[in-house]
């Protein structure tokens, strides 16, 4: 069995967008999005891991698969996933989508729609190589949630969506590492406690889901950045990119602080430094719409072998 996948990463994070998969699995083109990502969980799980976790993949890397849109206006529907399990949106991934589109011969530059499970979104490849995504709708759902973090003490942030649940941490208070390339390990181990500490009491997004991404946000860079961040994802490793989802959640949580005004750019550098460029439309209801740019690079193209007697065909799952 063999599986076609091309790389590409995002301000140095990785997607791995899986272009060709045995044609015996219909539901991963058939029915809602959403269904099609409980179909893969469900009944080709192998999929994901296979791709993403070792030897063929490592922790940092996110999957997208692409497959049939329902909406005959949409270039592509997509599926994105991690090291642990799937994730409702990505931006850093709708980017390297888009990017790979393009060099499959898929688009060419222009505004292109692609589906998710949580709703469309809006990839506009332009001249230069860059991208950007119109997001789904975004909001802070609760500010200054304050959690007792064992071995950390008490630490406060927000609860906010940007197509996944993030809690957003100011990194001035005292017991944050500070934000800097340095500290990975120091902020993983922080960022890890906290996320741990959320799920243990309960402290959720909107409907109950959990809240599985930690943002912590440290300094802006004079000429370059707004602010640096430190993003958790839900697998344990730290987004090399400036995440856009949460960047998007961010957005809402400073425009709800009145801290950004409808157009107005922020620039937010990840923990390597690389940029993404924000700005919001502000929406009825008191949500936002994110817009984010960023620039991928396609840096890989290969096919995957699953052989019935490789004991690790599907990846190593612990
Ligand atoms: O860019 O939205 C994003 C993202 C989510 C998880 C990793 N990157």
């Amino acid at each position: 069995m063999q599986l076609k996948v091309i790389d590409s990463h995002t301000g140095g994070e990785p997607t791995r967008t899986v272009v060709g998969w045995p044609d015996n699995l219909e539901g991963l083109d058939t029915g809602s999005l959403a269904q099609r990502k409980q179909y893969m969980a469900e009944q080709c799980d192998w999929i994901r891991s296979a791709c993403i976790n070792e030897p063929r993949g490592h922790d940092a890397m996110v999957g997208a698969l692409l497959c049939k849109p329902v909406n005959p206006d949409c270039v592509a529907g997509v599926l994105f996933f991690n090291n642990v399990g799937y994730l409702s949106s990505c931006i850093h991934g709708t980017i390297g989508l888009t990017v790979t589109l393009a060099h499959m011969g898929r688009i060419t530059t222009g505004k292109h729609k692609i589906e998710t499970p949580i709703g469309e979104v809006v990839a506009e490849l332009h001249q230069d190589g860059k991208v950007t995504v119109t997001n789904v709708p975004s909001y802070r759902y609760q500010a200054n949630v304050t959690v007792d973090v064992p071995g950390h003490g008490s630490v406060v942030g927000d609860i906010g969506w940007g197509g996944n649940w993030f809690f957003l941490v100011d990194g001035s208070q005292v017991k944050c590492p500070a934000v800097r390339s340095e500290n990975i390990a120091k902020l993983t181990e922080f960022s890890a406690a906290l996320s741990h500490t959320l799920a243990e009491q309960g402290i959720t997004g909107e409907g109950g889901v959990p809240v599985d991404h930690v943002e912590i946000f440290g300094e802006p860079t004079p000429g370059v950045s707004d602010s640096r961040s430190f993003v958790l994802c839900p697998g344990l490793a730290y987004d090399r990119s400036p995440c856009g989802t949460g960047l998007s959640a961010k957005l809402a949580c400073l425009f709800a602080d009145r801290q950004l005004q409808p157009g107005q750019i922020w620039r937010q550098a990840s923990i390597l430094n690389t940029v993404f460029e924000g700005r919001i439309e502000q929406l009825e209801n008191g949500h936002i719409r994110p817009i984010i740019s960023g620039s991928a690079y396609v840096n890989g193209e290969a096919t995957l072998i699953i052989q019935d007697q490789d004991p690790f065909r599907h990846g190593i799952r612990l």
